[in-house]
């Protein structure tokens, strides 16, 4: 493991952003925790801060050469009952980015090192406190937009999903002994035990696949669904996009091919965490930078999760427009905008588009609420099951396809090769313990840790 990842250092963070509020909060953890607190804090009743009892608060005032830095509490909590399993000390104070700023430096200069981002909760993995589904599920709890995300976020923390997956593996380990118990007898003499092995293991594949195919969706539940406008030049879609944020956020023009390049804006819509693109015109491809906007707009539909295809009420619809309809049927809405101008679309032709429309003015705003009920109406279809827990993060997702890869190729080989079977069997396992973390890699705990807030 790399020097930075040293469990010896005693490491400092401020926990709270460095601004103006009541309470500020730093935290320092390590083996010299309790010394450094006791170097830069004079508590308001003579006590030795060494010696102080677990869970326990104390009133006074961090100093630096006599001088008053600040009246605080401080709070601590010793091994192994703490967040990280060490020593660890909080240092509340007053918020403010001097005073914060001063105590860490104190701390720092009494012996402390800068934490990483991520560090005390790679101490409590590291340690053995949480797994490393745990880990990232409290990264995923302080990234919830929504109540939903928190809630599973929260199951997460709680081992939920560490148990499904502990289940899964018990399961798949006693198939590797019965196998490995099998392996060189002729095949007739297990032919019992195949069927046996071949029910559970579709079971697990089924589940997996579930699992997997849930975990997708729950993804946009944290990164928020793509609602994506799109459509020919001019029939004002980025007049919509503005309408719907409701705000004058992109440029609007009687120009066609106004909008050059896909812009997006996250908003909350019903409970759900939307991320609405504004999109080049389709079909214009004149120059060289159309011809990039295009190519980026058709890359930007293919990942919608939501298609909202503009046309415009006041002209006819080309031929292009009529394809783009009927080959996006499945998760596109027909938002036929201009209606406030006289329609020139042809009624028979509109009567038979088997998609949901509706029709509005990004003019005068009429309709744009019919239409925002019909993005949640659509969204709904993508609602998971509250009971069920998901896997939290894209790393777990990747090996979980990877493991269920593995599953697939192993009931295949059941029939005719016991020993390529055992070897694709353990590769799966392997996967799912590596989702759980239970072998330390120095790459994959900079890849988890990356992304977390410093002092987490
Ligand atoms: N009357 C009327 N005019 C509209 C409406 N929506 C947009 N327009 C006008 O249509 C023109 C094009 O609007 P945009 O929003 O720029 O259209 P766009 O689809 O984003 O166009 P490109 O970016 O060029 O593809 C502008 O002059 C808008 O003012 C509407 O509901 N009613
Ligand atoms: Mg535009």
């Amino acid at each position: 493991m790399q020097k930075k990842y040293n469990l010896d250092d005693t490491i400092a963070s401020l926990a709270t952003f460095p601004q103006r509020a009541a309470i500020g909060i730093i935290k320092i953890s390590g083996r010299k925790a309790l010394d450094i607190a006791a170097r830069v804090f004079s508590p308001a009743r003579p006590k030795n801060i060494r010696k102080a009892k677990t869970y326990t608060l104390h009133y006074g005032w961090i100093k630096s050469g006599g001088e008053i830095v600040d009246e605080v509490l401080i709070s601590i909590m010793k091994a192994p009952h703490s967040y990280t399993r060490q020593d660890v000390v909080e240092i509340y104070t007053h918020s403010g980015p001097a005073v914060l700023n001063k105590v860490l430096n104190l701390a720092l200069r009494a012996g402390a090192r800068l934490a990483e981002p991520g560090e005390f909760t790679q101490r409590a993995y590291l340690l053995g406190r949480i797994d490393l589904i745990q880990a990232e599920a409290i990264n995923n709890i302080s990234r919830a937009k929504n109540d939903w995300t928190l809630r599973q976020s929260l199951r997460q923390l709680e081992g939920g999903l560490s148990q499904k997956l502990s289940s899964f593996i018990k399961k798949l380990e006693k198939m590797l002994a019965t196998l490995q118990a099998s392996i060189g007898f002729p095949l007739e003499d297990i032919e019992l035990e195949r069927g046996d092995i071949e029910k559970i293991l579709s079971g697990i594949i089924g589940q997996i696949e579930k699992l997997a195919k849930g975990s997708r969706t729950m993804r946009r539940w944290y990164e928020g669904f793509r609602c994506v406008l799109c459509g020919r030049v001019n029939v004002g879609k980025s007049s919509l996009f503005n309408a719907i944020l409701d705000k004058e956020r992109v440029i609007v023009s009687t120009l066609a091919g106004t909008t050059r390049d896909t812009i997006e804006e996250e908003f909350n819509l019903g409970g759900y965490t939307l991320r609405l693109v504004d999109t080049a015109g389709l079909g214009r491809k004149n120059d060289f930078l159309e011809e990039k906007a295009q190519n980026k707009s058709q890359q930007i539909i293919k990942e919608a999760d939501i298609l909202l295809v503009v046309i415009d009420n006041s002209s006819s619809l080309t031929k292009e427009e009529k394809e783009f309809i009927s080959s996006h049927q499945s998760n596109s809405v027909l938002v036929i905008n201009k209606c406030d101008l006289k329609t020139r679309l042809s009624s028979p032709y509109m009567r038979q588009i088997r998609v949901p429309q509706v029709r509005v003015s990004a003019k005068t705003k009429e309709g744009i609420s019919r239409l925002e009920k019909m993005i949640v109406k659509r969204l709904s279809a993508s609602n998971l099951n509250k009971n069920e827990v998901y896997l939290g993060s894209l790393r777990q997702q990747q090996l979980m396809e990877e493991a269920l890869s593995y599953l697939k190729q192993a009931k295949e080989n059941l029939k005719f090769n016991l020993d390529k079977t055992y070897f694709l069997l353990q590769a799966a396992v392997e996967k799912l313990y590596n989702i759980q973390g239970v072998y330390k890699n120095a790459d994959v705990l900079e890849q988890v840790f990356r992304d977390f807030c410093i002092g987490k």
